[in-house]
């Protein structure tokens, strides 16, 4: 019998790489899509188009627990991974109550789902490394106090508490992720990385001519997403649930990224560069930095992607996609 995963988020970067990885492992693999992902698959369903014929999706609202509960119970899973989110710290001060309302219960749901069937599903939350905010040391490791600084950081916290409740009140095999910045191809065009990478691109092919960016200070911990998703089915394989951060352990700053990033195809990073007020947040979070050390120890997980690399991965990759649109 194959092993079965379910996997909420199954459209993002996360979820597109989870399932690919779980897929080779054997498992049979299940995602919960939005409806209208269903009904407008190329521009939703990008990410997982080559693998749809090898997986199912389940179509219902992460706000609703009837369709949750109905569909978990359908699916019955051995692992259950619970990405899907409102993810975007920046939108999530312009829209707080969907943010937290919709983050907060479809974790609550998830969790109660796997309590009220009775099986004995493993459970992942994707925690985050917002959770930390205004850093009380750093590095930040699993022992570190959390000071989220947005609504997205308290979504993310209070996920956190249910999910270590529902372990140590209901002993759940439910464990959380604490995962810093993870960028690749397929990250979304609202993050900085990707934001940094598609409009070098576009200079480099004259159809932009300069990128507006707010705060270049912060400082962040970034990794390549498909060896983060190893890391989640990793802690779903231990004994024991629990928490573990996951990061690289370096951390730059978006200046770093963004002259890196304009230095892969030759152009000079002063020149284009603008900073906007619009684009700094009401609260920021300046230093990210991952002490890996629990993850290592337990389960020998270790970033292999350096920085420069991952740069020149997402600058490369989108400069061949818009040189080819082009032609
Ligand atoms: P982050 O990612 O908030 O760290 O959360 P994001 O890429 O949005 O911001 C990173 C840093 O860049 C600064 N910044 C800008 N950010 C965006 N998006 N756009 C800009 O123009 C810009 N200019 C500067 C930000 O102020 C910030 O300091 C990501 C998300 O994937 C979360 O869901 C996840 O939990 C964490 O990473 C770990």
């Amino acid at each position: 019998m194959k092993l079965k995963a379910l996997i909420t988020g199954i459209t993002g970067q996360d979820g597109s790489y989870l399932a690919e990885y779980l897929i080779k492992k054997g498992y049979e693999v299940h995602g919960i899509v939005r409806r209208v992902a269903l009904e407008n698959p190329d521009h939703r369903l990008w990410r997982i188009q080559k693998i749809l014929k090898k997986i199912y999706l389940h179509s219902g609202s992460m706000e609703s627990y009837a369709n949750i509960f109905k569909i978990f119970n359908k699916v019955k899973p051995n692992e259950f991974y619970h990405l899907a989110a409102q993810s975007y710290v920046d939108y999530s001060f312009q829209d707080e109550f969907s943010t937290l309302s919709s983050n907060i219960s479809s974790t609550h749901y998830c969790l109660s789902a796997i309590k009220e069937s009775g099986l004995k599903t493993k459970f992942y939350f994707a925690g985050s490394s917002e959770m930390f905010g205004k850093v009380k040391n750093i590095p930040q490791n699993e022992n570190t106090p959390f000071h989220p600084r947005s609504p997205y950081g308290i979504s993310k916290v209070a996920g956190f508490d249910l999910t270590r409740n529902y372990r140590e009140s209901y002993g759940l095999h439910a464990s959380t992720g604490i995962l810093f910045n993870h960028e690749s191809e397929r990250r979304g065009f609202e993050f900085v990385t990707r934001k940094i990478s598609r409009a070098v691109a576009l200079i480099k092919l004259k159809k932009l001519k300069f990128l507006e960016l707010g705060n270049l200070e912060a400082k962040r911990d970034w990794g390549y997403a498909p060896e983060y998703v190893e890391a989640m089915w990793l802690m779903l394989q231990q004994k024991k649930p629990d928490d573990y951060v996951v990061g690289t352990g370096e951390t730059f700053s978006i200046k770093y990224f963004a002259e890196k990033a304009f230095d892969t195809l030759g152009l000079k990073f002063d020149k284009y560069i603008k900073v906007n007020q619009i684009y700094f947040r009401p609260a920021e979070v300046d230093l990210l930095v991952a002490d890996y050390n629990k993850i290592n120890k337990t389960t020998g997980w270790k970033a292999k992607t350096k920085i420069n690399q991952l740069i020149e991965k997402m600058v490369l990759n989108d400069y061949s996609l818009l040189k080819e649109n082009s032609n």
